[in-house]
């Protein structure tokens, strides 16, 4: 059983959609397409087939189907939500990524640099990282990493789906290679800051969300203005800060709705927190300059097996880092949330940079990434991707 890429939805195994792809073949408005994805889509003829009801209980369904109109070879797409699926999709297994937070916590610097660093850990299991298709590496080279690595400048705001050919309606598909036994694709779905902070909870083109493996929450300490206060001569002052955490948390549980999702929620720009270090407060330099503390260390890239230990521990340090940093309200909105039942969740803290932008440019000391590829550990070794240990 695997998702689809889009909706993140299982497949149904007992029926099939086939699409013609033929770009000269008639066009129609596709309802159903257009509100997974935010916007208008036109599909072409499509054929179904559903496992008939005296069907062998081993039922396959026929290898390849053609268009009633020009007769030309069509591809599967996904029964749900019309999007199309990857030759051999089926036989794959995916793990599937949200991101999420409000305006300017770093999602997009995220992916950029987690890709990269996510090739350095597949090298632990012999695998490397691989664009699933041509739409990803457009896009994965055009908005993330360009910008980032050759340019060395900011990624622009991420626009929201109903923005004209917004490039984030598409999910990106990365190919992990074979790995323990199976072909293993990560799916990972960037949204606008923007569009969470006025979500609402029957947005469609935000139903991925609900049946995502793992949602990624960014939570920016540099939003808090008691932080940025304190450490005002020590990091650059930001050109945006986003909504209030709390809100956009709020509207994110609300959309999720009783789904059993797994939520990630990484104190970003970790960078900016450990400049505290610097500062003249005894209490913020000895929280942060405990050198027992898993958040000194960052063994993420020593192996390839995911380090329950060392997880579990600097989820707990982080979290009781959050109530230092005045959040307590936020943290409580985790567990109270499903009426009480909580949602599953763990902490992360995670720099990109490793330094602070001053404006538009990066630091001259480049990009060191700090534990960035923790979270995709975490949610690939609950997917068979990666062992524990
Ligand atoms: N110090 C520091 N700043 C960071 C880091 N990551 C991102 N930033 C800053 O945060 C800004 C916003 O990052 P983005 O990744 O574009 O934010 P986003 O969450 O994608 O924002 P939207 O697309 O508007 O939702 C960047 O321009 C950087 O200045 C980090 O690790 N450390
Ligand atoms: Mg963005
Ligand atoms: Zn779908
Ligand atoms: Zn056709």
């Amino acid at each position: 059983m695997t998702a689809c890429p889009s909706c993140f939805q299982h497949l149904p195994e007992d029926r099939r959609m086939w699409m013609c792809q033929n770009p000269s073949c008639e066009k129609a408005h596709d309802v159903v397409a257009s509100a997974y994805l935010g916007g208008p889509v036109s599909s072409g003829f499509v054929n179904v087939e559903v496992k008939p009801e005296n069907a062998p209980r081993r039922w396959t369904p026929r290898d390849s189907s053609f268009c009633g109109r020009c007769g030309s070879a069509q591809s599967e797409v996904c029964w749900i939500c019309h999007y199309g699926l990857l030759p051999g999709w089926r036989e794959a297994e995916v793990t599937t990524v949200a991101m999420n937070g409000a305006r300017a916590t770093g999602k997009s610097f995220y992916i950029a640099v987690a890709v990269q660093q996510l090739g350095h850990l597949l090298a632990h299991v012999n695998s490397s990282v691989d664009y699933g298709n041509e739409r990803t590496r457009d896009v994965y080279t055009s908005v993330y990493e360009r910008p980032l690595y050759e340019e060395l400048g900011i990624i622009a705001p991420t626009p929201r789906a109903d923005t004209a050919n917004s490039y984030q309606r598409d999910p990106m598909i990365f190919r992990l290679g074979i790995i323990n036994g199976a072909l293993r694709y990560l799916v990972i779905r960037d949204v606008a800051g923007e569009e969470m902070e006025n979500a609402s909870a029957d947005a469609q083109n935000l139903s991925f969300l609900r049946h995502a493996d793992a949602v990624f929450f960014m939570f920016d300490p540099l939003q808090i203005s008691e932080i940025r206060e304190r450490l005002r001569d020590l990091v650059p002052p930001q050109l945006t800060t986003g909504g209030d955490p709390k809100v956009v948390l709020g509207n994110l549980l609300r959309l999720m709705g009783d789904s059993s999702t797994r939520l990630g929620v990484i104190v970003s720009k970790f960078d900016a927190l450990q400049a505290l270090r610097d500062v003249d407060d005894v209490d913020w330099k000895a929280i942060m300059s405990n050198p027992g503390s898993a958040m000194q260390r960052d063994p993420s890239l020593d192996t390839g097996a995911f380090d329950k230990e060392d997880s579990e521990l600097l989820s707990l340090e982080v979290r009781s880092l959050l109530f230092t940093l005045g959040a307590s309200g936020f943290v409580y909105t985790l567990d109270q949330a499903n009426a009480g039942r909580g949602v599953d969740h763990r902490f992360f803290a995670v720099s990109v940079l490793g330094d602070s932008p001053d404006g538009d440019t990066l630091s001259r000391f480049g990009i060191s990434p700090y534990r960035t590829v923790d979270p995709l550990k975490w949610v690939l070794q609950s997917r068979g991707v990666l062992l524990a240990q």
